[in-house]
Protein backbone atom coordinates (compact mmCIF):
# COMPACT_ATOMS: atom_id res chain seq x y z
CA UNK A 1 0.00 0.00 0.00
CA UNK A 2 2.56 2.34 1.27
CA UNK A 3 4.86 1.47 -2.06
CA UNK A 4 1.97 2.05 -4.34
CA UNK A 5 1.44 5.39 -2.72
CA UNK A 6 4.92 6.18 -3.07
CA UNK A 7 5.41 4.80 -6.47
CA UNK A 8 1.85 6.85 -7.93
CA UNK A 9 3.69 10.21 -5.88
CA UNK A 10 6.58 9.47 -8.19
CA UNK A 11 4.83 9.10 -11.08
CA UNK A 12 3.46 12.75 -10.06
CA UNK A 13 6.24 14.04 -10.05
CA UNK A 14 7.99 12.10 -13.12
CA UNK A 15 4.45 14.14 -14.39
CA UNK A 16 5.50 17.58 -13.57
CA UNK A 17 9.22 17.48 -13.96
CA UNK A 18 8.40 16.53 -17.94
CA UNK A 19 5.70 19.49 -17.78
CA UNK A 20 7.98 22.17 -16.61
CA UNK A 21 11.43 20.45 -17.23
CA UNK A 22 13.19 23.64 -16.64
CA UNK A 23 11.35 24.62 -14.00
CA UNK A 24 14.58 24.64 -11.55
CA UNK A 25 16.30 27.49 -13.51
CA UNK A 26 13.42 29.69 -13.59
CA UNK A 27 10.03 31.25 -11.74
CA UNK A 28 6.77 28.86 -12.79
CA UNK A 29 4.68 29.72 -15.39
CA UNK A 30 1.43 31.00 -13.94
CA UNK A 31 -0.56 29.68 -16.73
CA UNK A 32 0.73 27.77 -19.50
CA UNK A 33 3.53 25.86 -20.13
CA UNK A 34 7.77 26.98 -19.63
CA UNK A 35 10.38 27.42 -22.51
CA UNK A 36 14.11 28.71 -22.04
CA UNK A 37 16.12 29.29 -24.85
CA UNK A 38 19.34 30.63 -24.47
CA UNK A 39 21.40 32.54 -27.82
CA UNK A 40 23.74 32.15 -28.40
CA UNK A 41 23.00 28.53 -29.27
CA UNK A 42 26.40 27.43 -28.62
CA UNK A 43 29.46 28.57 -26.72
CA UNK A 44 28.61 30.89 -23.45
CA UNK A 45 24.84 32.36 -22.90
CA UNK A 46 24.35 35.89 -23.42
CA UNK A 47 20.85 36.56 -23.71
CA UNK A 48 17.92 34.29 -22.36
CA UNK A 49 14.41 34.34 -23.71
CA UNK A 50 12.20 32.77 -21.21
CA UNK A 51 8.62 32.09 -22.31
CA UNK A 52 5.23 30.48 -20.89
CA UNK A 53 3.41 29.30 -23.36
CA UNK A 54 -0.26 27.97 -24.10
CA UNK A 55 -3.21 26.78 -26.46
CA UNK A 56 -6.39 28.39 -25.40
CA UNK A 57 -10.03 28.67 -26.84
CA UNK A 58 -11.30 31.78 -27.46
CA UNK A 59 -14.29 33.00 -25.34
CA UNK A 60 -18.01 33.15 -27.22
CA UNK A 61 -20.43 35.08 -26.84
CA UNK A 62 -22.04 33.52 -23.48
CA UNK A 63 -19.55 31.83 -21.26
CA UNK A 64 -20.10 28.60 -22.02
CA UNK A 65 -19.43 28.69 -25.94
CA UNK A 66 -16.05 28.49 -27.06
CA UNK A 67 -14.95 29.24 -30.17
CA UNK A 68 -11.34 28.72 -32.31
CA UNK A 69 -8.36 27.90 -30.79
CA UNK A 70 -5.12 29.82 -30.71
CA UNK A 71 -1.51 30.13 -29.64
CA UNK A 72 -0.74 32.08 -26.65
CA UNK A 73 3.04 33.30 -25.20
CA UNK A 74 1.22 34.16 -21.95
CA UNK A 75 4.52 35.84 -20.29
CA UNK A 76 7.75 36.06 -22.38
CA UNK A 77 11.08 37.79 -20.44
CA UNK A 78 14.55 38.46 -22.21
CA UNK A 79 17.95 38.68 -20.68
CA UNK A 80 19.97 41.34 -22.66
CA UNK A 81 23.33 39.99 -21.67
CA UNK A 82 24.85 37.19 -19.74
CA UNK A 83 25.27 39.67 -16.47
CA UNK A 84 21.88 41.65 -17.11
CA UNK A 85 18.92 41.10 -15.03
CA UNK A 86 15.79 39.65 -17.04
CA UNK A 87 12.84 42.00 -18.44
CA UNK A 88 9.48 41.65 -18.41
CA UNK A 89 8.10 42.22 -22.10
CA UNK A 90 5.03 40.33 -23.12
CA UNK A 91 2.09 39.66 -20.55
CA UNK A 92 0.08 38.28 -23.24
CA UNK A 93 -0.02 37.58 -27.29
CA UNK A 94 -2.16 36.12 -29.40
CA UNK A 95 -3.88 36.04 -32.56
CA UNK A 96 -7.43 36.94 -31.54
CA UNK A 97 -9.43 37.16 -35.24
CA UNK A 98 -9.21 35.99 -38.77
CA UNK A 99 -11.62 37.91 -41.01
CA UNK A 100 -11.95 36.45 -44.65
CA UNK A 101 -14.41 39.26 -46.43
CA UNK A 102 -15.11 38.06 -49.88
CA UNK A 103 -15.13 40.82 -52.54
CA UNK A 104 -18.73 40.83 -53.94
CA UNK A 105 -19.45 41.80 -50.46
CA UNK A 106 -20.24 37.93 -48.98
CA UNK A 107 -19.41 35.64 -47.04
CA UNK A 108 -17.87 37.55 -44.82
CA UNK A 109 -15.84 34.72 -42.29
CA UNK A 110 -14.79 35.23 -39.08
CA UNK A 111 -12.86 32.70 -38.42
CA UNK A 112 -11.36 32.61 -34.91
CA UNK A 113 -14.68 34.20 -33.40
CA UNK A 114 -17.91 32.72 -35.29
CA UNK A 115 -16.43 29.11 -35.37
CA UNK A 116 -14.55 27.08 -33.15
CA UNK A 117 -11.84 25.72 -34.96
CA UNK A 118 -8.61 24.00 -33.78
CA UNK A 119 -4.82 23.81 -34.13
CA UNK A 120 -3.90 20.30 -35.86
CA UNK A 121 -1.05 18.02 -34.79
CA UNK A 122 1.71 18.61 -37.13
CA UNK A 123 3.37 15.76 -38.97
CA UNK A 124 7.48 15.62 -37.59
CA UNK A 125 8.01 16.85 -41.71
CA UNK A 126 6.06 19.94 -41.37
CA UNK A 127 7.87 20.85 -37.60
CA UNK A 128 11.59 20.21 -37.83
CA UNK A 129 12.38 20.97 -34.19
CA UNK A 130 10.49 19.91 -31.23
CA UNK A 131 7.39 19.26 -31.54
CA UNK A 132 4.88 20.25 -28.22
CA UNK A 133 1.39 20.49 -26.85
CA UNK A 134 -0.06 17.02 -27.97
CA UNK A 135 2.23 17.85 -31.71
CA UNK A 136 -0.09 20.97 -32.14
CA UNK A 137 3.23 23.22 -31.37
CA UNK A 138 6.39 23.37 -33.18
CA UNK A 139 9.41 24.92 -31.47
CA UNK A 140 12.24 25.51 -34.15
CA UNK A 141 15.89 27.25 -32.79
CA UNK A 142 17.61 28.67 -35.92
CA UNK A 143 19.55 30.91 -38.33
CA UNK A 144 18.38 34.04 -38.88
CA UNK A 145 20.25 35.58 -41.23
CA UNK A 146 23.59 38.81 -40.60
CA UNK A 147 22.61 40.51 -37.62
CA UNK A 148 25.24 42.98 -37.95
CA UNK A 149 28.56 43.97 -39.69
CA UNK A 150 31.44 46.22 -38.67
CA UNK A 151 32.82 47.77 -41.61
CA UNK A 152 36.01 49.03 -39.76
CA UNK A 153 36.94 46.33 -37.50
CA UNK A 154 36.82 42.73 -39.58
CA UNK A 155 34.15 41.50 -37.15
CA UNK A 156 30.22 40.27 -38.02
CA UNK A 157 27.58 38.28 -36.48
CA UNK A 158 24.75 35.85 -37.71
CA UNK A 159 21.83 36.06 -35.95
CA UNK A 160 19.17 33.52 -34.18
CA UNK A 161 16.01 32.83 -33.22
CA UNK A 162 13.48 30.27 -31.23
CA UNK A 163 10.34 30.51 -33.45
CA UNK A 164 7.36 28.83 -32.42
CA UNK A 165 4.42 28.27 -34.42
CA UNK A 166 1.01 26.30 -35.41
CA UNK A 167 -1.53 26.20 -37.35
CA UNK A 168 -5.19 26.49 -37.02
CA UNK A 169 -7.61 24.56 -40.00
CA UNK A 170 -10.65 26.73 -40.53
CA UNK A 171 -11.92 24.68 -43.29
CA UNK A 172 -10.92 24.67 -46.22
CA UNK A 173 -7.66 26.98 -45.57
CA UNK A 174 -5.00 26.57 -43.33
CA UNK A 175 -3.79 29.62 -41.04
CA UNK A 176 -0.05 29.18 -39.76
CA UNK A 177 0.48 31.77 -36.02
CA UNK A 178 4.21 31.94 -35.94
CA UNK A 179 5.96 33.78 -33.01
CA UNK A 180 9.75 34.32 -33.43
CA UNK A 181 12.47 35.48 -30.60
CA UNK A 182 15.36 36.56 -31.90
CA UNK A 183 18.55 36.44 -30.03
CA UNK A 184 18.69 40.48 -29.89
CA UNK A 185 15.40 40.79 -28.17
CA UNK A 186 13.35 41.80 -31.30
CA UNK A 187 9.66 39.50 -31.33
CA UNK A 188 8.55 38.74 -35.39
CA UNK A 189 4.99 37.75 -35.15
CA UNK A 190 3.94 36.40 -38.65
CA UNK A 191 0.24 35.07 -39.85
CA UNK A 192 0.06 32.57 -42.90
CA UNK A 193 -2.59 31.71 -44.93
CA UNK A 194 -2.40 28.46 -47.06
CA UNK A 195 -4.82 25.74 -48.21
CA UNK A 196 -7.87 25.53 -50.61
CA UNK A 197 -10.19 28.18 -52.37
CA UNK A 198 -13.26 28.08 -50.91
CA UNK A 199 -15.08 26.52 -54.23
CA UNK A 200 -12.11 24.74 -55.26
CA UNK A 201 -9.42 25.28 -57.80
CA UNK A 202 -11.45 27.32 -60.36
CA UNK A 203 -13.13 29.48 -58.09
CA UNK A 204 -11.50 33.01 -58.92
CA UNK A 205 -13.35 35.21 -56.06
CA UNK A 206 -10.81 37.44 -54.31
CA UNK A 207 -10.60 38.19 -50.89
CA UNK A 208 -9.11 39.33 -47.67
CA UNK A 209 -7.40 37.54 -45.17
CA UNK A 210 -7.20 40.09 -41.93
CA UNK A 211 -5.30 39.12 -39.02
CA UNK A 212 -5.69 40.37 -35.98
CA UNK A 213 -3.64 40.57 -32.87
CA UNK A 214 -4.11 40.94 -29.08
CA UNK A 215 -0.81 42.32 -27.63
CA UNK A 216 -0.68 43.22 -23.94
CA UNK A 217 2.88 44.61 -23.79
CA UNK A 218 4.40 44.98 -20.39
CA UNK A 219 7.79 46.53 -20.55
CA UNK A 220 9.31 46.01 -17.03
CA UNK A 221 6.00 44.47 -15.98
CA UNK A 222 3.08 45.34 -16.30
CA UNK A 223 2.13 48.67 -14.69
CA UNK A 224 3.24 52.02 -15.90
CA UNK A 225 3.43 51.69 -19.31
CA UNK A 226 2.73 54.39 -21.95
CA UNK A 227 2.28 54.50 -25.75
CA UNK A 228 3.22 57.30 -28.49
CA UNK A 229 2.38 57.19 -31.96
CA UNK A 230 5.80 57.90 -33.49
CA UNK A 231 5.50 60.09 -37.49
CA UNK A 232 7.84 61.51 -39.69
CA UNK A 233 7.37 64.20 -42.29
CA UNK A 234 9.60 63.91 -44.88
CA UNK A 235 10.84 66.90 -46.87
CA UNK A 236 14.60 68.28 -47.77
CA UNK A 237 15.00 68.37 -43.41
CA UNK A 238 12.54 65.34 -41.74
CA UNK A 239 10.88 66.32 -39.54
CA UNK A 240 10.22 63.70 -36.35
CA UNK A 241 7.02 64.08 -34.11
CA UNK A 242 5.80 61.89 -31.10
CA UNK A 243 2.02 61.85 -29.98
CA UNK A 244 1.67 60.79 -26.14
CA UNK A 245 -1.52 58.41 -25.91
CA UNK A 246 -3.66 59.83 -23.21
CA UNK A 247 -6.89 57.34 -23.70
CA UNK A 248 -7.79 54.19 -25.58
CA UNK A 249 -8.32 55.26 -29.60
CA UNK A 250 -7.72 53.64 -32.33
CA UNK A 251 -4.34 54.93 -34.47
CA UNK A 252 -4.68 55.46 -37.93
CA UNK A 253 -1.44 54.18 -40.36
CA UNK A 254 0.12 55.99 -42.53
CA UNK A 255 2.80 54.85 -45.00
CA UNK A 256 4.38 58.64 -45.96
CA UNK A 257 4.45 58.89 -42.05
CA UNK A 258 6.42 55.93 -41.06
CA UNK A 259 3.47 55.37 -38.39
CA UNK A 260 4.80 53.29 -35.37
CA UNK A 261 4.03 53.02 -31.91
CA UNK A 262 6.24 52.61 -28.84
CA UNK A 263 5.64 51.78 -25.44
CA UNK A 264 7.59 52.75 -22.21
CA UNK A 265 8.02 52.18 -19.05
CA UNK A 266 8.16 54.90 -16.62
CA UNK A 267 10.55 54.27 -14.31
CA UNK A 268 12.90 51.47 -16.22
CA UNK A 269 16.15 52.69 -17.80
CA UNK A 270 18.95 50.79 -19.38
CA UNK A 271 22.86 50.97 -18.25
CA UNK A 272 23.18 54.41 -19.73
CA UNK A 273 19.43 56.07 -17.88
CA UNK A 274 17.88 55.88 -21.39
CA UNK A 275 13.95 54.55 -21.26
CA UNK A 276 13.57 51.04 -21.93
CA UNK A 277 10.82 50.30 -24.38
CA UNK A 278 9.17 48.07 -26.93
CA UNK A 279 7.91 49.48 -30.68
CA UNK A 280 5.59 48.05 -32.89
CA UNK A 281 6.89 47.91 -36.29
CA UNK A 282 4.03 47.09 -39.30
CA UNK A 283 5.19 45.48 -42.25
CA UNK A 284 2.64 46.28 -44.45
CA UNK A 285 1.01 45.62 -47.56
CA UNK A 286 -1.51 47.30 -47.86
CA UNK A 287 -4.18 48.82 -45.45
CA UNK A 288 -7.66 48.41 -45.23
CA UNK A 289 -11.20 49.60 -43.72
CA UNK A 290 -14.09 47.30 -44.24
CA UNK A 291 -17.41 48.64 -43.03
CA UNK A 292 -17.15 46.62 -39.73
CA UNK A 293 -16.18 48.85 -37.40
CA UNK A 294 -13.18 47.34 -35.48
CA UNK A 295 -11.53 47.69 -38.78
CA UNK A 296 -11.92 51.19 -38.93
CA UNK A 297 -8.16 51.54 -37.44
CA UNK A 298 -4.92 48.91 -37.72
CA UNK A 299 -3.56 49.75 -34.43
CA UNK A 300 -5.46 50.63 -31.17
CA UNK A 301 -4.45 50.45 -27.45
CA UNK A 302 -6.96 49.87 -24.80
CA UNK A 303 -7.08 49.69 -21.23
CA UNK A 304 -5.92 46.11 -20.12
CA UNK A 305 -8.84 44.63 -17.55
CA UNK A 306 -6.77 41.57 -16.57
CA UNK A 307 -5.44 38.18 -18.69
CA UNK A 308 -9.52 36.93 -19.22
CA UNK A 309 -11.11 40.20 -20.13
CA UNK A 310 -11.33 41.97 -23.35
CA UNK A 311 -10.23 39.22 -25.38
CA UNK A 312 -11.95 39.61 -29.18
CA UNK A 313 -10.28 41.89 -31.88
CA UNK A 314 -14.03 42.08 -32.83
CA UNK A 315 -14.93 44.09 -30.45
CA UNK A 316 -12.09 46.37 -30.11
CA UNK A 317 -13.95 49.69 -30.93
CA UNK A 318 -16.36 48.23 -28.31
CA UNK A 319 -13.62 48.28 -25.65
CA UNK A 320 -12.10 51.48 -26.46
CA UNK A 321 -15.13 53.75 -26.99
CA UNK A 322 -15.46 54.59 -23.54
CA UNK A 323 -11.64 56.06 -23.99
CA UNK A 324 -10.54 55.19 -20.47
CA UNK A 325 -7.01 56.80 -19.63
CA UNK A 326 -3.78 54.87 -20.65
CA UNK A 327 -0.86 56.46 -20.30
CA UNK A 328 1.16 55.11 -17.28
CA UNK A 329 -1.18 51.99 -16.91
CA UNK A 330 -0.91 48.28 -18.11
CA UNK A 331 -2.03 48.81 -21.96
CA UNK A 332 -2.78 46.34 -24.90
CA UNK A 333 -1.90 47.29 -28.48
CA UNK A 334 -4.19 45.81 -30.83
CA UNK A 335 -3.02 45.40 -34.58
CA UNK A 336 -4.51 44.49 -37.97
CA UNK A 337 -2.64 43.07 -41.16
CA UNK A 338 -4.28 42.55 -44.52
CA UNK A 339 -3.64 39.77 -47.46
CA UNK A 340 -5.38 40.39 -50.49
CA UNK A 341 -5.72 37.16 -52.30
CA UNK A 342 -6.72 38.77 -55.65
CA UNK A 343 -9.92 37.67 -57.59
CA UNK A 344 -8.71 35.68 -61.15
CA UNK A 345 -5.89 33.90 -59.23
CA UNK A 346 -2.89 33.18 -60.51
CA UNK A 347 -2.63 29.31 -61.48
CA UNK A 348 -0.15 29.11 -59.06
CA UNK A 349 -2.95 29.06 -56.63
CA UNK A 350 -4.84 26.43 -58.18
CA UNK A 351 -4.34 23.13 -55.95
CA UNK A 352 -3.49 24.46 -52.79
CA UNK A 353 -2.69 28.31 -52.68
CA UNK A 354 1.21 28.71 -51.07
CA UNK A 355 1.70 30.68 -47.76
CA UNK A 356 1.09 33.81 -47.98
CA UNK A 357 2.69 36.04 -45.12
CA UNK A 358 1.54 39.26 -43.41
CA UNK A 359 2.78 39.99 -39.92
CA UNK A 360 4.40 42.92 -37.20
CA UNK A 361 7.74 43.38 -35.22
CA UNK A 362 8.36 43.81 -31.32
CA UNK A 363 11.42 45.79 -31.59
CA UNK A 364 13.63 46.37 -27.96
CA UNK A 365 14.52 50.07 -27.32
CA UNK A 366 16.90 51.10 -25.23
CA UNK A 367 17.03 47.26 -23.65
CA UNK A 368 20.72 46.61 -24.45
CA UNK A 369 23.07 49.58 -23.38
CA UNK A 370 25.26 49.10 -27.17
CA UNK A 371 24.54 46.76 -30.36
CA UNK A 372 23.78 43.26 -29.07
CA UNK A 373 26.67 40.82 -29.15
CA UNK A 374 29.24 43.17 -30.58
CA UNK A 375 32.71 42.41 -28.47
CU1 LIG B 1 -7.13 33.30 -50.01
Amino acid sequence: MKYALLRSALALSAAALLLHPSRALAAPCASGNELVQEFPTAGPAVSRWELCWDVVRLPGPIPIAQRSETLVISSAEFRPGAAAAPVKVLGDLRMSEIFVPYHPGTPRLHDMSDLPFSLVALASVECTGTRLGSNRVCREVGDRGLAWRDPYVPVSRRGEKLVLWSILNAGNYDYVMEYGFFDDGTIEVRAGATGRKLLGADDMTGHFHNFAWRIDLDVDGADGDTAHVSAARVGRKVTESEKTIDVEQGLKWDAKGFTHVEVSDATSVNGRGRPRGYTLAPVVEGSTRFPESWTKFPIWVTRSHGPEAELLARQVDVYASDREPVAGTDLVLWYLASHDHESDMRDEDRRTVPVAWVGFRLEPQNLWDGTPFHP
